[in-house]
């Protein structure tokens, strides 16, 4: 199997909404050849980069998960969503909350805002090895960014996430790489190792806080970040 073979594997299951198998023994930068493939489909229909994400820069999330190490996966205009949005495009969807760093020149930061990230593995039962879900793109399927703010500390704050006014999950900014401000410099090493454009203009999603949680049609979902202020949206 070529790198196209299986980003062409992973392209069809996203846009097919049909979930295929694992990709099998494959090395991390194989990954992340055929994430670079499965991104450069979405850009070839007319797609723009917006940024980078991390996965697993929390222990709750790498434990609900299986995995340990931090990955990056890329955003696209496609991804984006607005604060109603339903739920078609997508497999088996979860969401998580997250901050979003909005880069400026020279790894400074511009601004920041509370965000909620919609992951979808391309992969049957959400079953996956390290490689597999780098080659697919983290799970990266859709994201929703809060109001954008001016730089302000944002570690040691409380997140929290609701489904109908109901708390589901909460966690602290902090259990994002130990310090949310360190998920930056590991966005800009793995975006150097791996040739993922990442510079001024680019959004950052650091990671969730919290596990992840499928969600289903009909569902309010707010996150409340201490010190950004909340972010609600309504799937469809
Ligand atoms: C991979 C994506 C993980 C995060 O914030 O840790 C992630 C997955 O769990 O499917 O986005």
């Amino acid at each position: 199997m070529t790198i196209n073979d299986l980003a062409n594997r992973l392209d069809h299951a996203a846009i097919s909404r049909t979930p295929c198998d694992q990709l099998g023994e494959l090395t991390l930068n194989s990954a992340y050849e055929v994430q670079r493939a499965v991104v450069n489909r979405r850009l070839n229909r007319g797609e723009r980069l917006l940024g980078v994400k991390l996965g697993f820069t929390s222990r709750a999330k790498a434990a609900q998960m299986g995995v340990s190490d931090v990955i990056a996966g890329q955003l696209t205009s496609g991804m984006l969503l607005g604060h109603t949005f339903d739920l078609g495009p997508y497999i088996h969807p979860r969401i998580e909350p997250e901050i979003a760093f909005l880069m400026g020149h020279g790894g400074t930061v511009q601004a920041v805002a509370p965000a909620l990230e919609i992951i979808d593995s391309r992969y049957r039962d959400f079953t996956f090895a390290l490689s597999d879900v780098v080659a697919d793109n983290a799970s990266a399927a859709g994201f929703v960014i809060g109001e954008w703010q001016p730089v302000t500390d944002v570690s040691n704050r409380d997140v929290l996430m609701q489904f109908d006014g109901q708390i589901i999950e909460s966690g602290s900014t902090n259990d994002i790489l130990g310090d949310p401000m360190l998920s930056i410099e590991a966005a800009t090493r793995l975006a150097a190792e791996h040739g993922i454009p990442f510079g001024a203009g680019s959004i950052l999603l650091a990671g969730a806080a919290t596990p992840a949680v499928a969600i289903t049609p009909g569902t309010r979902v707010t996150t409340k970040i201490e010190s950004l202020g909340e972010l609600a949206v309504s799937v469809g």
